[in-house]
């Protein structure tokens, strides 16, 4: 029942053109290596980091000829010979950022399974999901809850757990005011629902009236526009006064843009935490070093989240804390969907899906 050839969106080159090619050679069951799974990949969701991979944004470059895709949901259809693995055929799994490490180093072994020296990524060091049958590792797959419906696992596998885990790294206790900057995007969105799931007071900094009226469905009441606010020092003043007069505990930047860097270490009451989560190109926080000091400012860089932080993170979709705001459209329609999340239009996050 697996066939020999099935439909993938490859691009040969950054910044090339992005091909469907309906004839993409399907590795078969036999051709598995140990510790391999193929997987039947039915939902996928588009990152800003596949737009960032195609773009070349980064100092550290794409495999290429590529497919790209680390939000795929779908099932196991075949597990390469001699691997050691609970899973088996017809689960339900996820294909996550981090393919696979060596779960055997210093890093894995604390956890933090992403700074493996030996890590391969989903749609960047590896092909990814957007296709529709996709090799992955047994050891990273992570397992969706029955009952899950794929669609909306899919965006929890990068967007989710990402979010979730960098609220974890942000120093903050319930009743906390956090700020989520880019909040209305695929990342910023479910970051708004986890914070608010978790009890924290959550200021959601993005633009327009869609994104405004997206957030204020999850709770998030306070939303600052940041086009409105664009004068001299104006955004820090008012985030700061919707602060409680004093700025947040914490802000946590899932902006693909630099800009919203910029103002963060200034808002922040003292004490606070930069949670460093979106990657645009070329960008540098500038800290000046007395008031770092001064305010005893935490910066943390967070990337990604570990296995046992995605399976938590699917927990709270599965208990209805969280949903992905999602519109499913074809896979073949990658191309476009790239073109709608450069422009800043995407509200939420667009899933491909990888069957008619
Ligand atoms: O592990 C990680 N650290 C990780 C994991 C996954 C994704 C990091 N990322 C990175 C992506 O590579 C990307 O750079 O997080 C960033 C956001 O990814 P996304 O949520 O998938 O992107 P999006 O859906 O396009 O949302 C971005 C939002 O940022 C807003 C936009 O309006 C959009 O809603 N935004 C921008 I652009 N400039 C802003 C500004 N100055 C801003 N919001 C506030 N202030
Ligand atoms: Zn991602």
């Amino acid at each position: 029942q697996i066939p020999e050839a099935a439909t993938a969106v490859v691009f040969d080159k950054c910044n090339g053109p992005i091909r469907v090619d309906k004839s993409h050679k399907v590795v078969q069951p036999n051709e598995l290596a140990p510790g391999e799974v193929l997987v039947r990949v039915e939902y996928t969701g588009v990152c800003h980091t596949d737009l960032h991979a195609h773009k070349g944004d980064w100092p550290v470059p794409p495999k290429q000829p590529l497919v790209g895709g680390h939000e795929g949901a779908g099932r196991v259809v075949a597990i390469g010979n001699g691997t050691t693995t609970t899973l088996k055929e017809g689960d339900a799994v996820g294909i996550k950022w981090l393919a696979d490490s060596c779960l055997n180093c210093e890093n894995c072994r604390e956890g933090q399974e992403a700074t493996c020296p030996l890590a391969e990524t989903s749609g960047y060091s590896k092909d990814g999901s957007f296709q529709q049958y996709a090799v992955s590792f047994a050891r990273h797959l992570t397992p969706i809850p029955e009952g899950l419906p794929l669609e909306i696992a899919a965006p929890i596998l990068c967007a989710g757990v990402t979010v979730y885990k960098a609220i974890k790294q942000s120093n903050t206790k319930p009743g906390d005011f956090v700020v989520i900057s880019g909040a209305g995007g695929g990342l910023g969105h479910l970051a708004v629902q986890y914070a608010t799931a978790i009890g924290l007071r959550v200021v959601g900094i993005d633009t327009g009236a869609d994104k405004k009226k997206l957030l204020a469905s999850y709770g998030a009441d306070i939303f600052v526009d940041f086009k409105e606010h664009s004068g001299d020092g104006a955004l820090i003043e008012e985030v700061k006064r919707v602060c409680g007069g004093v700025g947040p505990h914490a802000a946590i930047i899932t902006s693909a843009g630099g800009a919203a860097y910029n103002d963060a270490l200034e808002y922040l009451r003292p004490h606070g935490t930069l949670v460093a989560v979106g990657l645009p190109p070329d960008t540098y926080i500038k800290a000046n070093v007395f008031f770092t000091v001064f305010k005893a400012l935490r910066i943390v860089g967070s990337y990604v989240g570990n296995r046992q932080d995605a399976v938590e993170a699917l927990d709270f979709a599965a208990r209805g804390l969280v949903k992905p705001m999602i519109v499913v459209e074809p896979l073949a329609n990658l191309a476009s969907v790239y073109e709608r999340m450069e422009k800043g239009q995407v509200a939420g996050r667009i899933v491909l899906k990888c069957f008619d």
